[in-house]
C-alpha cells in the first residue's frame, strides 16, 4: 500500500479542516445532506471539541460529512485515503456506500469510481468496542465498558487525502534489504500494471548512486540506518506511465542469545511507550506535536519507543525513520485478559482472530518499508497465563512470522511461569509496578524485587529482556522530602531503583519506563484528570525524573 503522493504523474487533494457532524440513529444512512448539524475539526477527537458531556460521551453512531471537488484528469484513477477512523466506519460517495474500515489506527484506501462535479462525502462511524473489535470492549446497553487505561476517543483522527494516480499505475513496493557480512543488497518487489519499471536510488544528499532495470540492487559500500545515523536513501520507481519515490535504509537486525543485535551491534533500548494525545485535539495526528516529541525524544537521549497500543500515524513513523528512533511496533490488541468476561467460556471467537491477524497483515503493508521498525508486539498484557490464551497467540505469532522478518513478541503482565506464551517470541517484553501497584510507595523494595524478576524470567527462558513498562503517577510541581508517591522526587527515586536493578544483568537490553507524557483516560480513583505517570506533562514540559532519565542515557 502506498502513501499518497503528488508528482507529475500524481496528485494529492486534502480534505482536512472544517467538517459537518452530528449524533446519528444506529439505522442513519446518509441519503440526504445533513441538514442539523455541527461544525468539527479533521484530524482530531471530537470528544475534546464539544463542550456538552452528551455528545462527549457519545457511545454509538456519528456522520462526518464534507464536499469536495477534483479536476478530471484523463487516463488517471482516483482514490480516497482516510489515515484512521476510530473505530470503525462506512464510507458512503453521494449516499452510496464506498467501502467500510476495521479498526481505529490502520489506513482505509479506496477507489473513487463515480465522482460528480460536487461530491458528498459522508463517514459514518461506530465507536462502540465489543469482542469482535481491536481494542476489545464490552456493552452493557449504551453503557461502554472498556479494559485499557487510554480514554475512547471518537473521530477521524489521521489526514484524508483523495489522490490520483494512472490507470497504468505502480501499485506497491516492497524494499528488503539484505546485510550479510560484507554483501549488502536490496530487493525490490514491485507490484505493476506497466509493462517496464526501472529504479534510481539516491543517496541522503539527492545525489544519484545507481540505476538499474533489476530488482535486486548491490548498493557498493552502502552506509547503514542506526540510531546514531539514520540514514535514508530514495529509492525512485519509474514506468512510462507513473512514478513513485519511496525512501528506505539498510540495516540488519537479529536475536542472538541474550543480545538484540543492529547491524551486528548491540542494542540497549531507551526509551518509551507512549500515546498519540494532546489537549484538544485528542488523538488527531498533529505534525507540531509529533516533531516536538521527537525533539524530546533526541533531548533525553531515548533511542526508540513502543506504539503503545496500537499503530500510530505514518508520519510518526516517517520521523521515526528520520531522527533515528527504534520502534517497536505493536497492534491494537489491548484489554485481551478477560477471556471469561468479555469472549466467553470458550475464549476469542473465530472473528476475532481472522481480524488480528488481518491487522498483523495491514500494519505489515503498510510499515513494510521504514527502517526504523526493528520488533513487532502481537499484544500488551493478554491471557497469555490460559490455555485458550497459548492456542490463540500461537497461530498470531505464526502468522506474524510469516510477514514479518523481524524478532516477535508479545508484552506481558503475567508472571514467568504463569504465561504459556512466551516461550513462541524472541524477546522477552515485561511490565512491572513494583513499589506502585504493589508495596505502594515502598522505594526500599523496588531494586531486589526487580532484580529476582529479571532473574526468574531469565533462568526460564534465556532470552533478551525488555522492560516495556515500569513508572509511577507524578503530579508535576508536587514536592516531598523524603520522596513520597506521587511527588516529582518519587518519580526520579523510583528510576534510580529501577535502572541499579537494570545495570545489573546484561541479558537486560532495554528499559521504557511508562509513559512518555500524561495522557487522558477514563475516570478513577487512582487518575487525577488522567494517567500521570508522564515523564513529561501533557504539554511536554519536563518533570524532575525527566534530567535523571537524561542523564544516564548519555551515558548508558
Ligand atoms: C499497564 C498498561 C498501560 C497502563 C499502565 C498504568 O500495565 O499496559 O496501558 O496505562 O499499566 O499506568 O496502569
Amino acid at each position: 500500500m502506498l502513501y499518497p503522493k503528488s508528482n507529475l504523474y500524481r496528485t494529492v487533494t486534502s480534505l482536512n479542516g472544517l467538517w459537518h457532524f452530528s449524533v446519528v440513529a444506529d439505522d442513519y444512512l446518509p441519503h440526504a445532506p445533513l441538514q442539523d448539524y455541527r461544525l468539527t475539526a479533521v484530524p482530531a477527537s471530537m470528544n475534546e471539541i464539544v463542550t456538552d458531556t452528551e455528545t462527549k460521551n457519545h457511545v454509538g453512531k456519528i456522520v462526518y460529512e464534507c464536499v469536495f471537488s477534483v479536476p478530471h484528469i484523463s487516463k488517471s484513477e482516483y482514490r480516497l485515503r482516510l489515515g484512521a477512523v476510530s473505530h470503525k466506519c462506512e464510507v458512503y460517495l453521494n449516499g452510496v456506500k464506498i467501502g467500510a474500515g476495521i479498526n481505529g489506527y490502520l489506513p482505509i484506501d479506496l477507489p473513487l469510481e463515480c465522482l460528480l462535479e460536487k461530491n458528498r462525502l459522508s463517514v459514518v462511524i461506530d465507536n462502540r468496542l465489543t469482542n469482535e473489535t481491536f481494542p476489545p470492549g464490552r456493552l452493557e446497553g449504551r453503557k461502554q465498558i472498556i479494559n485499557h487505561d487510554f480514554y475512547n476517543y471518537t473521530g477521524i483522527h489521521r489526514d484524508v487525502l483523495v489522490y490520483s494516480r494512472p490507470k497504468q499505475h505502480i501499485e506497491d513496493i516492497e524494499i528488503q534489504t539484505v546485510v550479510d557480512g560484507d554483501y549488502r543488497k536490496i530487493k525490490i518487489n514491485a507490484k505493476t500494471t506497466c509493462e517496464k519499471i526501472s529504479y534510481q536510488i539516491l543517496d541522503k544528499s539527492g545525489e544519484p548512486v545507481i540505476t538499474s532495470e533489476n530488482s535486486e540492487i548491490m548498493i557498493p559500500n552502502p552506509a547503514l540506518w542506526s540510531p546514531e545515523s539514520p540514514y535514508l536513501y530514495t529509492l525512485i520507481a519509474q514506468t512510462e506511465c507513473d512514478q513513485y519515490e519511496e525512501r528506505f535504509g539498510i540495516r540488519k537486525v537479529e536475536v542472538d542469545g541474550n543480545r538484540f543485535l543492529l547491524n551486528d551491534k548491540p542494542v540497549y533500548f531507551k526509551g518509551f511507550g507512549m500515546h498519540e494525545d494532546f489537549f484538544i485535539l485528542g488523538k488527531g495526528n498533529s505534525s507540531a506535536v509529533n516533531i516536538r516529541n521527537f525533539e524530546l525524544l533526541k533531548w533525553i537521549h531515548a533511542n526508540s519507543i513502543r506504539t503503545s497500543h496500537y499503530p500510530y500515524s505514518e508520519e510518526i513513523m516517517n520521523l521515526a525513520d528520520e531522527y533515528g528512533i527504534m520502534v517497536i511496533e505493536e497492534v491494537p490488541a489491548v484489554g485481551m485478559n478477560w477471556w471469561e468476561e468479555n469472549f466467553g467460556a470458550n475464549g476469542a471467537n473465530e472473528n476475532t482472530l481472522k481480524l488480528h491477524k488481518e491487522l498483523i497483515t495491514q500494519l505489515y503493508e503498510r510499515d513494510k518499508n521504514h527502517p526504523s521498525v526493528i520488533m513487532l508486539s502481537v499484544a500488551n498484557e493478554a491471557a497469555t497465563n490460559e490455555a485458550l490464551g497459548e492456542t490463540y497467540f500461537k497461530e498470531v505469532i505464526a502468522h506474524a512470522r510469516e510477514l514479518w522478518p523481524l524478532p516477535i513478541t508479545i508484552v506481558e503482565f503475567y508472571k514467568s511461569d504463569e504465561t504459556l506464551v512466551s516461550k513462541y517470541v524472541d524477546v522477552i517484553c515485561i511490565n512491572r509496578y513494583f513499589g506502585w501497584y504493589y508495596d505502594h510507595g515502598d522505594l526500599s523494595v523496588i531494586c531486589e524485587q526487580m532484580k529476582e524478576e529479571l532473574c526468574r524470567w531469565h533462568d526460564r527462558y534465556q532470552k533478551p529482556i525488555i522492560l516495556t513498562e515500569y513508572g509511577a503517577d507524578t503530579v508535576e510541581g508536587l514536592h516531598s522530602l523524603p520522596a513520597e508517591s506521587f511527588s516529582e522526587e518519587f518519580q526520579k527515586e523510583y528510576f534510580e531503583q529501577c535502572g541499579e536493578a537494570f545495570d545489573a544483568f546484561d541479558f537486560c537490553i532495554g528499559e521504557h519506563p511508562w509513559a512518555f507524557a500524561d495522557f487522558k483516560t477514563k475516570q478513577g480513583l487512582t487518575r487525577v484528570r488522567g494517567n500521570r505517570k508522564g515523564i513529561f506533562t501533557k504539554d511536554r514540559q519536563p518533570k524532575s525524573g525527566a534530567f535523571y532519565l537524561r542523564d544516564r542515557w548519555k551515558k548508558r
